[in-house]
């Protein structure tokens, strides 16, 4: 029997994007709800060739809604999740409102499905499962295969995050003042509060007590709780670049165990949903373009650290595009283990 199914933030950019998904893979569904902000109801949505107008988000909205997929913001979660929990839905939800939470499975699947494997869809006992940040994702997809072989011991990640991560707005933003910075014009600045067109700056979110930024402490403690691991050392700078949707990292590890760049490279080859792109020749490695509205998560500029001495450190460089790896894919691939 096919689930109903609920998406919440259905116009927003990731919004979007769990729509394609689960039209692109067949995902089976018996009926479908497009929830959003009161702001946003009664906007119509042709999807599959049927029409649907977005119905105002309450906590009504989810009576007999199987999966919930959840992109409005922390805040919408925080306030919806367990609403819909109590009604015995299993929540997929993309926010940083939940992942923290011990009783909380923060999932990507090609890494830790088993963190879900006692929540169970039909048994009418609701449940909530956490999407981690596209950051996490994208880097984890990576590094994970080479951990399993090598254990890492340290990780350091510097990021150049595009402007899918801030949402549409900061798309349009960019857009916008791309345009007006060639026209001679002074930038628009309404989502970031300085010139993003032609200019990079450190992550846009509120800086914490210890110089890191939030952004760069959700990755240092997803990485932890995601591979159950509460002695791997990491740190991360995150930097936001005029980029449209593809976010990418230069990550730099320390190995338990030794391992050289060639086993490495043989690694990521066979690493599911994971693309090899590491041409020294040609000087083709990962771009954000290329990565953008793929599926797969590119790593290439695979080379010994020389800051360490023999097989003990490597440095990769990761692409992945932010909106579907990153946020969406990865929700509707843990709706897939559900099933
Ligand atoms: C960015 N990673 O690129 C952020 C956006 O916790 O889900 C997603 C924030 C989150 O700005």
């Amino acid at each position: 029997n096919a689930p109903s199914i609920a998406v919440v933030g259905v116009t927003g950019a990731v919004g979007q994007e769990f729509l394609s998904f689960l039209s692109d893979r067949d995902f089976p569904y018996r009926s479908i709800k497009m929830l959003a902000s009161k702001r946003s109801a009664g906007r119509r949505i042709t999807f599959e060739d049927k029409d649907y107008v977005v119905e105002e988000l309450t906590p009504d909205s989810f009576a007999g809604v199987d999966i919930a997929f959840f992109s409005a913001g922390s805040s919408i979660s925080k306030e919806f999740a367990p609403l819909a929990v109590d009604r015995g839905t299993v929540v997929v939800d993309n926010s940083s409102a939940f992942r923290m939470d011990e009783k909380v499975p923060l999932v990507i699947p090609e890494v830790n499905p088993e963190a879900m494997q006692h929540i169970k869809l039909g048994t009418g006992k609701g449940a909530l499962i956490a999407n981690p940040n596209c950051t996490t994702i994208i880097c984890l997809m990576a590094v994970t295969p080479l951990h399993r072989r090598a254990k890492v011991l340290c990780m350091d990640v510097t990021t150049y995050q595009a402007a899918s991560g801030a949402g549409a707005a900061a798309m349009e933003e960019l857009e916008l003042q791309t345009r007006e910075v060639l026209e001679g014009k002074s930038p628009t600045c309404k989502i970031f509060k300085q010139q993003y067109a032609f200019n990079l700056f450190s992550h846009n979110v509120s800086i914490l007590s210890n110089g890191y930024n939030e952004e760069e402490m959700k990755m240092v403690k997803e990485i932890m709780k995601i591979w159950n691991d509460k002695d791997v050392k990491v740190a991360s700078t995150c930097i936001r670049v005029p980029i449209m949707r593809a976010h990418s990292m230069n990550v730099k590890l320390q190995f338990e165990r030794p391992l050289d760049e060639d086993t490495a490279r043989d690694i990521l080859k066979n690493a599911p949903g994971v693309v090899v792109i590491d041409d020294r020749e040609a000087n083709h490695f990962p771009t954000p373009l290329e990565v953008s509205n793929k599926d797969y998560v590119a790593v290439g500029r695979i080379r010994r650290d020389l800051t360490q001495d023999g097989n003990h450190g490597l440095y990769i460089y990761v692409c992945g595009d932010q909106i579907r790896k990153g946020a969406a894919l990865n929700a509707i691939q843990i709706a897939e283990l559900l099933l």
